[in-house]
């Protein structure tokens, strides 16, 4: 039968079920990833499982969130990510070796392999053929420990590329066009995957930052075929050994299609706050700017910079504009320090900062108040900048480079010639950032600072579970409103009780003294509740402060898997009429818990201050059902080691 590239990865790495959309199956794991801001988190559950060693191909720690080190924290937490990786057979990324999902790309991604990332642009690694995908920490720690990995078998979309760019437009502007069709929730239960003629005119590095922003879909992952383009990357990285041929059967079918002439694609922005907020830049007129920010993981990869670089050569960042640049990974920073283009960038007027994540993820750089921030990042979410006022806005680095002369968002066709770059044939390789763990892990000392506190674990579930409503939201909640991260909160990643002091503030400053008093309750919400990052402490924290269900129209799927994890109900609406019957400080309560959970995919509210009964759903495969009951997996998993 024929088979497109998902199918085919899934086959060769299939575990248990059936690969039918909808149904759960769970797949073999070969390679991992994790970042310290959800690392620290996922390498005390490893610990918590007592094994010896990691049973994973290939698993790397890396140290790119946490960098600011403006206290003992972030350091304390590298330290501990350090030993526990030596000592568990994982490599060590030191910090300033790069972003995660540019090293990864670089360094280790494989095509025709799996990669779990607890960090949710992990499908970054699908420009490269990789089956890539974001979750949680804790599912990370379970496939280090050698077993698999749990997912709702996905739709396959396919997008047909025909064409071939216009000069000043690029990925970037392939994907916020494609996220202007098919929205923040457009990629929910799918697999994105590329094919077609207009794929020869795309790089690698391109192509990830095509699959980078798969995850602002809401996609599963997102994934191009391994090529000659792919071979040529591999080869300039010194690992053409690792390419295989990888593309879909001629008349392989898919759940969706749709086609994109790349030659129709103007530059694009996202303006604030959504990543599907998207126009051409063309018609986004008038926007003055403050500040310019290159880097992330979207669009920092060597070709990114060097095309930077070009643009502000010899001339002078706009005396309104402070511009700001952040290096992929140590191979672009040292290719773009031996070639002479870091001292353009650096004599143009741009401040440098270290190979990390910096400003994407508020560490460091936030703008001034009602500044206007345009950003070559995936997310503009509401404060996540760091500032709250600031409008943050998504561009290509061309539009960027050329808005920081400007000092207003400008349409790069209006500059002249674009820069002229191609790839390099061969990248500038020393691994030296990467430590291999210990060859005797036995003598491995793990160091825990005073910041790493131990996790909540949840009991199991109650026959009878009520609690008020604390909060009503609207759609799209982000888990940077559930949990803020910024320079300030970051380094407290290992410390829940103290992170519970913020949690939801961005929707209501008085939440967690109230979900305190009450000793925790519900949540309601709207669509694509746990949009965004793959951060448990989004579940974990509500579980501290004793959030017992979330009832929502619907949910993102790294969050909704965090829930489940920690042993929160998510639950929908069956009718989304009924998100009108509830109000913020409504007793809802479900009886027979226990036995609901047991008898169906129907869970009956009742709210008792309106009187009235609201059904519910929580379609839950039979083993997710059996986590929640047990309060949790790692619950669920101590038990069955009991049996
Ligand atoms: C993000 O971009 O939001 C992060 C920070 O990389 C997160 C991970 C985290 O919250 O630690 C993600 O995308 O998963
Ligand atoms: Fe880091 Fe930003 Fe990428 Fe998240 S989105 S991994 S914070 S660069």
């Amino acid at each position: 039968m024929s088979k497109n590239i998902t199918q085919k990865i899934i086959e060769r790495h299939l575990v248990s079920g059936r690969m039918i959309p909808g149904e759960e199956i769970s797949i073999r794991i070969d390679q991992t990833l994790t970042q310290d801001s959800t690392g620290t988190m996922a390498y005390l559950q490893l610990e918590a499982m007592n094994i010896d060693r990691v049973k994973t191909k290939l698993s790397v720690a890396y140290i790119d969130h946490n960098t600011l080190q403006q206290g003992f924290e972030n350091a304390d937490d590298h330290k501990y990510i350090q030993t526990v990786a030596s000592r568990y057979g994982i490599y060590f990324s030191r910090p300033g070796n790069g972003i995660c999902h540019q090293v990864h790309l670089e360094r280790f991604g494989r095509p025709g392999w799996t990669l779990l990332g607890s960090d949710s642009h992990t499908p970054t690694a699908g420009g490269i053929g990789m089956l890539a995908i974001g979750a949680g920490g804790l599912d990370v720690a379970v496939a280090m420990a050698g077993g698999p990995y749990y997912l709702t078998m996905p739709k396959v979309c396919r997008i047909w590329l025909e064409g071939k760019l216009q000069p000043w437009v690029s990925a970037k502007d392939v994907i916020l066009k494609i996220l202007s069709i098919l929205s923040v929730k457009g990629g929910v239960g799918k697999v994105i995957e590329y094919a077609g003629p207009g794929l020869a005119s795309l790089t690698v590095p391109e192509r990830a930052t095509i699959t980078n922003m798969g995850a602002e879909l809401g996609a599963t992952t997102s994934i191009f075929p391994s090529d000659e383009n792919t071979r040529a990357f591999l080869r300039a990285q010194g690992r053409e050994d690792m390419w295989i041929p990888l593309e879909a059967d001629p008349d392989a079918s898919y759940e969706e299609e749709l086609l994109l002439d790349l030659s129709e694609i103007e530059p694009m922005v996202a303006k604030p706050h959504s990543p599907d907020n998207v126009e051409s830049v063309r018609e986004t007129k008038n926007v003055r700017v403050d500040q310019v920010a290159i880097g992330s993981c979207t669009n920092s990869s060597y070709l990114d910079l060097i095309k930077a670089a070009r643009i502000l050569k010899g001339k002078t960042v706009h005396p309104d504009v402070s511009l700001v640049i952040a290096p992929g990974s140590k191979q672009v920073y040292t290719m773009l320090s031996r070639n002479g283009a870091m001292a353009d960038l650096i004599d143009a007027g741009a401040r440098i900062l270290e190979s990390a994540c910096g400003p994407c993820i508020g560490m460091g750089q936030a703008p001034a108040s009602d500044a206007v921030s345009l950003r070559t990042f995936n997310r503009n979410f509401y404060g996540r900048s760091g500032t709250a006022s600031a409008q943050v806005y998504l561009v290509s680095p061309e539009i960027a480079a050329v808005s920081a002369l400007t000092g207003r968002l400008t349409d790069p066709r209006e500059y002249g010639e674009p820069p002229r770059v191609e790839m390099p044939e061969f990248f500038t390789v020393n691994d030296n950032g990467i430590i291999p763990p210990a060859n005797n892990p036995e003598s491995v000392e793990v160091v825990r600072g005073p910041n790493i506190k131990p996790f909540p674990v949840n009991s199991e579930l109650t026959d009878m579970v009520e609690g008020k409503v604390l909060l009503k939201m609207n759609d799209n909640i982000t888990t940077d409103h559930i949990m803020p991260s910024n320079a300030k909160l970051l380094p407290f990643r290992s410390n829940i009780p103290h992170l519970a002091n913020y949690c939801l503030t961005p929707v209501d400053e008085t939440f967690p003294q109230r979900a305190g008093e009450s000793g925790g309750g519900f949540l309601v919400a709207g669509h694509n509740y746990g949009q965004g990052s793959s951060r448990e402490h989004a579940a974990l924290v509500p579980l501290y402060l004793g959030i017992k269900g979330v009832i929502a129209k619907s949910f993102a799927r790294i969050h909704r898997s965090n829930l489940i994890n920690s042993g929160i109900m998510p639950l929908t609406f069956l009718n989304e009429e009924d998100y009108s019957k509830i109000d913020p400080e409504d007793i809802l309560i479900i009886e027979n818990a226990i036995g609901q959970i047991k008898a169906g995919n129907r869970i009956v509210v009742r709210n008792q201050t309106k009187g009235s009964d609201i059904i519910t759903e929580m379609d839950l495969s039979q083993r997710l059902k059996e986590v929640i009951l047990a309060g949790g997996l790692l619950n669920y998993t101590g038990k069955r080691e009991k049996v």
